[in-house]
């Protein structure tokens, strides 16, 4: 019922509860109730004797109702489950996925208490500042191919970035999301497999936008940055999902069908490491030279000094020049 009075407040802009009621089949109190709910829930209703209710604006949450509304994409997000605050949003999109749940089911969270990287280092979020998201995909692939879902995600999402913010994100290989040299956004994949299949992947995403990264301590905040930061205006949340969604469904649908390739020169255009000088470690070996290419299977090509090529799937990347 709060669904409907939601989506009749948003269509009509103005109406009674007399009038909600009958159209709805309910009360006047029941309209009354579950306005106040919405309310609670950050939305602007305004009410008075003669108009009735008006909607005014949005609430600012990530709600299921919100990013529901008017998403043009037809597998991501087209079941959202939302939560206040979590431990980590991987966590439970697993336990979802394990329990059978659909692919494109998202799990959205205001806030981690133990937010997650790459290799078991942290992922600060700081409540109803940034994104954090997981993303439940059933691939018909070989684990081994699962190494290009982060790099189809980082298109995804920086392409999701620049339409909906006046700012030109790049991808630092494999997958950081950097605006002037500050990382903005992170992707983390992980995954249930057999030898011979993928059970389930859990794509997780973290970008800064809502808040200044002073928030953050000294550590994070010298090589972090947020959109706030960056362009000075609050963004919508909400239409950062949705088009992240778009995106990633759009990109993902191809990469399913035709392979890494269409995908993989989008990503050389949204790249910032190609033609570098960098170092490359795995925290075991050390690897430097200049990043030439990444080929059709993800990984990075590294021309070291002596001429040999590397081929590298994976590892923290600083930059030489
Ligand atoms: P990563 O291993 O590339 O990056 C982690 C590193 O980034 C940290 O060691 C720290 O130096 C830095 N860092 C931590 N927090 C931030 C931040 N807010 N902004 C910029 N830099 C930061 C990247 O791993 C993958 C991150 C995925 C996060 C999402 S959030 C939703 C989902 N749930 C979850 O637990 N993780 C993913």
């Amino acid at each position: 019922m709060r669904e409907l009075i939601l989506e009749t407040l948003r269509k009509e802009r103005h109406i009674s509860g007399e009038e909600m009621g009958k159209r709805l089949k309910t009360s006047r109190t029941a309209v009354w109730k579950h306005v106040n709910e919405l309310r609670k829930m950050g939305y602007e209703i305004q009410s008075s004797p003669k108009i009735g209710y008006t909607f005014k604006k949005s609430t600012n949450l990530l709600l299921s109702e919100e990013i529901e509304h008017g998403l043009n994409a037809q597998i991501m997000g087209k079941h959202v489950v939302h939560y206040d605050t979590v431990s980590s949003t991987q966590d439970i999109a697993a336990e979802m996925a394990r329990r059978g749940a659909i692919e494109g089911t998202l799990v959205i969270a205001e806030t981690q208490e133990k937010g997650r990287g790459r290799k078991g280092r942290s992922w600060v979020s700081f409540p109803q500042g940034g994104i954090y998201l997981s993303l439940i995909l059933r691939p018909n692939l070989m684990p081994f191919q699962v190494v290009q879902i982060p790099l189809i995600a980082g298109v995804a999402l920086t392409k999701a970035i620049r339409e909906t913010v006046p700012l030109q994100p790049v991808i630092k290989w494999p997958n950081d999301i950097i605006i002037g040299k500050k990382k903005v956004g992170g992707i983390l994949t992980e995954m249930s497999s057999e030898i011979d299949g993928v059970n389930y992947v859990i794509l997780g995403i973290g970008l800064n936008v809502n808040m200044s990264v002073s928030v953050f301590n000294e550590d994070i905040s010298d090589i972090a940055t947020s959109l706030i930061d960056r362009c000075g205006e609050f963004t919508s949340r909400v239409k950062l999902v949705q088009s992240f969604l778009c995106e990633f469904e759009l990109i993902y649908t191809k990469f399913l069908a035709h392979g890494f390739g269409p995908a993989r020169d989008e990503w050389k255009e949204l790249n910032t490491t190609l033609g570098s000088l960098l170092k490359i470690t795995d925290g075991i070996t050390d690897i430097e030279g200049e990043a030439i290419d990444i080929d059709n299977d993800g990984f990075l090509l590294v021309r070291k000094e002596n001429g040999d090529i590397s081929r590298i799937i994976s590892g923290d990347v600083s930059l030489r020049n």
